[in-house]
């Protein structure tokens, strides 16, 4: 019998190979490439004067140095603005290399070519660059009430203004019997995965046609922006996905200027050539995120019910603005989290300052839009003196409301609307894990002993599965291997193994005759990426539906061979045979090369098949009428509209009195993803966005000086969250099935990182008695506000 692996918490089956050493990453490739080096701003912003290479060309091993007037036209138009919107009215997005000015520390001005990579490096050691360096736009604030500005031609830095409703928000305060207003800070931070980037590439003049290695999670937007800048075909570009040593969202900017610049110099040069980022590159030119100032004001009833809610935020958006409004859009709805708010507006602006630009990093605005709505909620609950969990409660949106329409319109027309949940029954379950109503007799006995603790909670909603679509291709070779690809990228999420499961359950076949090919455009070449928890949704029902027709195919070809009813077939173990009697039926094998004649003289299944029913027999042709050879086939999902995962955490910290020290003692989280493909890899998904969470709350900020110079830009001076640092998390499922797709899943991977800095935040607070609303907050900083506010 084959076992169903949808739901199993089987091994993840690419880890054998990495844990083995035998991982291929992007630096294991090209070793006989020509190495690139950036000559990259030291200034945040500057204009450049000249470029002198003269001390440069004398070095042995140079082989090329490229300016942005030595580009090729198409070349030198400025990189694309990747997902425009109405309210998005001075887009600046940045040149492939500097075009006379820089505006953060970190941007590209010139390329160096050269035989390895130091002497690359002592080349841009050796071309100065003269610069008029100008003022710095560094904070947000000031950036929007006078003084320079980054671009000249966006006067006053304001990329983007929005403002969204629902209902009379300005009304439902005024009459509101409780009103408070709060300001919250959440400073930047970037997604710092362990492998930075990276682009390798190779011209092949025999057939005119690149071959591109890179570090991405979306392979086909990277080949058509190759494609396009460098004016070739799409069917002679080629982008290989290798092993990717994380993402985190920084990888789905597509493309880099690097992804251009490195294939359009392998055809130059007809040779290797390869790009790979170094840390400190990584810090100050790959992308960062969060980074908002939020203005809160909420109008409340006596029993904590939100009556009327007014946000105003700024969102950074560093120097360029490439990947358009995407991340303060996801702040400003999906702030709304689990809770019934019938009158908002929300207004933000997207700022113009000279850091590195900014693009979703795990989380993508939600961990700053769920910082914002639980610390409102918070702060509601102790205004009232009420518990914090009662006053969710009495806001949540009920199950039997679902799906829920908030009145919210889309830029595309589309309904923000919430598929599936059951809020109140996540809640019952977290506070059972956690103990939440002993919690107040914990605290008391600590106190008694000189010790503070606190507990706290923090709820969201998180749009994921975003279309607009996604495929799958599934064929069967003649020797059982299932061969299944997909072709968005992947970083580590384990996708060969889920989707693994999905197709092996649907063919009846063993896991292990299952293989699962992501990030190929060679093996599937229209995909969208991976990011915004949409893979299991897309690719997953994508896959799902491909197997499905194959499924159909391999049951029709072998009715009219066993001349049984489809509807009294079934596949398991590899074959399909007839319900009640597994002794009569066919091999899949056998079945991919009845109807391929091709295969027939190589292939011992395929003699098989001819002795059963053969090209021989002249009343069988091998291809029937209307049917097509083998076992194959491609199907792509493309779904209405987003589905809604939900989850809630809760804290428990310790606040040592003396020195401020915060210690995570407890960490509990409640998630609902829909149905688990494998709970096993959701749990470590959601255990990595814990850690990111926590990271975010209490260590990780892109530490800037007025001139905007990043301060921190190695891991010696960068805080993250070590082993020791993330506590135990404990973690349960409620599974409320997504009716949007046919395998009822919403999305997992971005979970983890989103009320981290919340839930955190109202520990601290819980524990120490001040206010808490800036983020991440290190033991010194809660020393002086402990002090300032006298607090405990
Ligand atoms: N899954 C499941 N059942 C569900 C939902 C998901 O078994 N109901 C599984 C999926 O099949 C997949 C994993 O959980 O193996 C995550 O699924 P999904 O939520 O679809 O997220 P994606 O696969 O699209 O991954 C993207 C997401 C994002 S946006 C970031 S950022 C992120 C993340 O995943 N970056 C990661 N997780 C990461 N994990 C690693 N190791 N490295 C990264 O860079």
């Amino acid at each position: 019998m084959t076992t169903r692996q949808f739901g199993a918490s089987v091994a993840r089956v690419e880890d054998p190979r990495l844990l083995r050493g035998e991982g291929r990453y992007l630096d294991d490739l090209g070793h006989d490439a020509l190495a690139v080096a950036m000559v990259r701003s030291p200034h945040a912003h500057a204009r450049i004067l000249d470029v002198d290479v003269t001390d440069a060309i004398e070095v042995d091993g140079l082989v090329a140095i490229y300016t942005f007037e030595d580009l090729p036209e198409r070349l030198q138009q400025p990189l694309p603005l990747l997902i425009p919107h109405p309210s998005l009215t001075a887009p600046v997005t940045q040149y492939a290399l500097a075009n006379g000015e820089v505006n953060h520390v970190g941007e590209a001005i010139v390329m160096v070519v050269a035989t390895d990579r130091y002497v690359a490096e002592d080349v841009v050691g050796r071309i100065r660059v003269d610069y008029e360096v100008r003022d710095a736009v560094v904070d947000i604030e000031s950036a929007v009430t006078g003084g320079p500005d980054v671009h000249d031609a966006v006067s006053g830095n304001v990329a983007a203004e929005l403002t969204q409703t629902i209902g009379d928000a300005e009304q439902a305060l005024s009459s509101a019997p409780h009103r408070l207003r709060l300001r919250l800070d959440i400073e930047r931070s970037a997604s710092t995965p362990l492998e930075g980037r990276g682009v390798h590439a190779r011209w092949d003049a025999d057939d005119a046609s690149l071959r591109v290695h890179t570090s991405t999670q979306a392979p086909t937007s990277v080949r058509a922006a190759i494609a396009t800048f460098l004016e070739l075909d799409f069917a002679q570009v080629e982008v290989v996905v290798p092993d990717v040593g994380g993402g985190f969202g920084v990888k789905i900017m597509h493309p880099w200027p690097e992804e251009l610049l490195v294939p359009w110099a392998a055809r130059l040069l007809g040779r290797e050539v390869k790009f790979t980022e170094d840390r400190h590159e990584h810090f100050v030119s790959a992308n960062h995120e969060r980074g908002q100032v939020q203005h809160v004001e909420v109008g409340f009833d006596d029993e904590g019910r939100i009556l009327g809610l007014d946000v105003d935020f700024l969102h950074d958006h560093g120097a360029y603005i490439p990947y358009g409004l995407i991340v303060p859009i996801i702040t400003s709805t999906q702030l709304l989290g689990p809770y019934r708010i019938e009158h908002y507006r929300v207004r933000f602006r997207s700022v113009y300052t000279n850091k590195t630009p900014v693009s979703p990093y795990r989380g993508a605005g939600r961990p700053q839009g769920c910082f914002l709505m639980e610390r409102t909620v918070d702060a509601i609950a102790a205004e009232l003196g009420l518990d914090r969990a009662l006053v969710r409660e009495r806001n949540f949106i009920q199950p039997d409301e679902m799906p829920y329409a908030f009145g919210l319109t889309f830029q595309d027309g589309r309904d923000y609307t919430y598929d599936s949940g059951d809020f109140p029954a996540s809640l019952d379950k977290l506070r059972t894990l956690v103990d939440w109503d002993g919690f107040a007799q914990r605290k008391a006995a600590a106190a008694a002993e000189g010790r503070l603790l606190g507990i706290g909670l923090a709820c969201y909603v998180e749009g994921t599965g975003v279309g607009p679509y996604e495929g799958g291709h599934v064929l069967i070779e003649p020797n059982g291997t299932v061969q299944v690809a997909t072709g968005l990228g992947t970083q580590g999420q384990g996708h060969q193994t889920v989707f693994g499961q999905i197709v092996a359950d649907e063919l009846g076949v063993p896991l292990e005759h299952v293989r699962v090919v992501t990030g190929d455009t060679r093996r599937f070449g229209y995909a969208v990426g991976t990011f915004a928890s949409r893979a299991a949704v897309m690719s997953g029902n994508a896959v799902h539906l491909a197997a499905t027709k194959v499924r159909e195919k391999a049951l029709q070809l072998a009715s009219d061979a066993l001349e049984v009813d489809v509807e009294d077939l079934e596949l398991a173990d590899g074959r399909v045979q007839v319900v009640g009697s597994p002794g009569t039926g066919l091999p899949l094998s056998m079945l991919s090369t009845l109807s391929n004649p091709l295969r027939y003289a190589f292939d011992e299944h395929a003699k098989a098949a001819t002795q059963f029913a053969g090209p021989s027999d002249p009343d069988r042709p091998p291809v029937a009428e209307g049917q097509q050879p083998g076992l194959e086939g491609t199907d792509y999902y493309s779904p209405v509209r987003s589905t809604f995962a939900n989850g809630m955490h809760a804290v428990e910290v310790e606040v040592d009195p003396a020195t401020s020290d915060i210690s995570i003692l407890r960490y509990a989280v409640v998630h609902d993803c829909g149905n688990l493909i494998n709970p096993k890899i959701v749990q470590g998904q959601v255990l990595g966005g814990v850690a990111q969470g926590v990271g975010g709350a209490l260590y990780e900020r892109m530490a800037y000086d007025e001139h905007g110079q990043l301060l921190n830009a190695s891991f010696m001076d960068f805080l993250m969250p070590y082993a020791t640092e993330v506590p135990t998390v404990e973690i349960d499922h409620l599974e409320t099935p997504s009716p949007l797709n046919p395998l009822g899943i919403k999305g997992a991977g971005e979970a983890g990182v989103i009320p981290g800095s919340a839930a955190i935040a109202a520990a601290i607070e819980d524990a120490t008695g001040v206010p808490v609303r800036a983020m991440p907050i290190s033991p010194s900083q809660l020393h002086e506000l402990r002090q300032t506010a006298g607090g405990a």
